[in-house]
């Protein structure tokens, strides 16, 4: 049997990572609140009944880096490392004559978004979005299949927003079909393997496929399934696929939406999904991701976490960990350091391969790059900020800066004095971590 996001839930919960809700939530009100919830803990979340539209709904399935470890088969250290090899392979998916995603097909009046439970995240949002959609079109040029994440806005039982804005690529295809005077076919899976999504995410060259990325990021072909409406193929595993086309020709207001840096981007025009057919697996899990979630940056993080680590190597540095967070345009990256100075080199290497990101902290192998408390304390305790510390100005870096805010950069070096091990050595508890609280009540 495939690998799947059931599978893959199956194993949140052995991990201990999934909590599972029995009793009904409401879509509109409750959802969005409880997700937050789940981010806090630290846990992955199977909702089994969203209102009473037959539909479960996972949850924070990336929430975490076990939880990015666990889709990746790999120890948590090792999350950079493995997708970082892996993102050097291809596996091509594999056609396969039927699978799960079309066991029940609606078409015609049945075809309908607003029996689907999509949530409204945000206060301003403008409405009930679909923000966990992997959109599998087709190049009209190369007949090359591009997937990637795009927000869908709720119009109408038939109808969405879709945001795809060239240099993206869902929009340069667009372009190419419109110029052509033709619709764009489209189907959106929802509902799928982590690793799936992982590649979505990741920006490859125009006709790289992203589900030859999802094979090699698998370990394993992803099986596809033809879709019945549209000449595409999707994931056969998926829960549910909306297909249908994006209008030529066509715009409408969209938004404003809460996004991936916490901003409400505002209301613009964007382009038209019209569906004309839903299938979906019996009994389906529904999906949401909450922009600017740690789901979200997870998923947008890392490949450019990939990205970041390949070119620091390449310059020699003995890396340990990268890591992008609380948003994708910070990094913390971990080395054993080898010479004065190299920090500040790691630094560009990665501002170089990497043009968003706005600060880098280097670190010694003692800090958790995940902890941003502990890399504050090591900046509070160790950056000798004065030719440690270096601002970078006039480089390109995240696009919608109307403001200028991004395009200077921070590097600090947060590394002790080289060989000065004995002077820097953090205290440690005695018997830290190893006694249980419950165990002396
Ligand atoms: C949850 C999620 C939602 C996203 N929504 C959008 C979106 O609405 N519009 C967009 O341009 N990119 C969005 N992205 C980012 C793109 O999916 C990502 O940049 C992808 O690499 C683009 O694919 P492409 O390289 O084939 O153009 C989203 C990413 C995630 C993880
Ligand atoms: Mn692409």
């Amino acid at each position: 049997m495939a690998e799947d996001l059931r599978t893959f839930i199956s194993r949140l919960q052995a991990a201990g990572l999934l909590i599972t809700l029995s009793r009904p939530v409401d879509t509109a009100s409750q959802a969005p609140a409880l997700m937050r919830e789940l981010e806090r803990r630290g846990k992955a979340g199977l909702f089994r009944q969203m209102d009473n539209t037959g539909f479960a709904m996972a949850a924070n399935v990336l929430g975490t880096r076990e939880m990015v470890a666990l889709a990746l088969g790999v120890d948590t250290l090792k999350v950079n490392f493995a997708s970082m090899e892996r993102m050097r392979q291809r596996v091509a998916p594999e056609l396969v004559e039927s699978g799960p995603a079309q066991e029940v097909v609606l078409s015609g009046a049945e075809a309908d978004l607003t029996r689907l439970p999509l949530l409204t995240h945000a206060t301003k949002d403008a409405g009930p979005y679909i923000t966990a959609g992997l959109v599998f079109v087709r190049d009209p040029d190369t007949g090359k299949r591009n997937v990637s994440f795009n927000r869908m806005q709720l119009k109408g039982p038939r109808k969405s927003g879709i945001r795809s804005m060239p240099p993206q690529q869902l929009g340069v295809i667009q372009a190419k079909q419109e110029a052509r005077g033709r619709n764009l076919e489209v189907a959106v899976a929802i509902g799928n393997h982590p690793c799936d999504m992982i590649a979505a995410a990741t920006t490859l060259p125009l006709g790289d496929d992203e589900m030859a990325l999802a094979g090699a990021l698998r370990g394993e072909p992803v099986p596809l399934i033809r879709c019945l409406t549209v000449d595409l193929e999707v994931p056969a595993n998926a829960e549910v696929v909306l297909e249908g086309e994006i209008l030529a020709n066509t715009r409408e207001q969209e938004g404003p939406f809460g996004d991936f840096l916490q901003f409400y981007v505002p209301q613009m025009e964007n382009h038209v999904f019209q569906l004309k057919t839903i299938t979906h697996r019996q009994n389906p899990i529904w999906q949401s991701i909450q922009a600017s979630s740690s789901e979200d940056v997870n998923l947008l993080g890392i490949s450019r976490e990939a990205q970041i680590l390949e070119a620091v190597l390449h310059n020699g540095a003995k890396v340990v960990d990268v890591r992008l967070h609380p948003t994708i345009l910070g990094a913390v990256i971990v080395i054993e350091k080898q010479f004065e100075g190299e920090p500040m080199n790691v630094m560009m290497a990665a501002f170089g391969a990497y043009r968003w990101l706005k600060y880098c902290v280097v670190v010694d192998h003692d800090v958790d790059p995940g902890d941003e408390k502990d890399v504050l304390w090591t900046i509070a305790t160790r950056a000798r900020l004065a030719d440690g510390a270096k601002v970078l100005d006039n480089a390109a870096g995240f696009s919608r800066d109307p403001h200028g805010i991004h395009c200077s950069k921070l590097a600090i070096d947060a590394t002790i004095p080289l060989g000065q091990w004995e002077e820097f050595e953090r205290k440690r508890v005695v018997n830290d971590g190893q006694l249980n609280l419950e165990d002396y009540r």
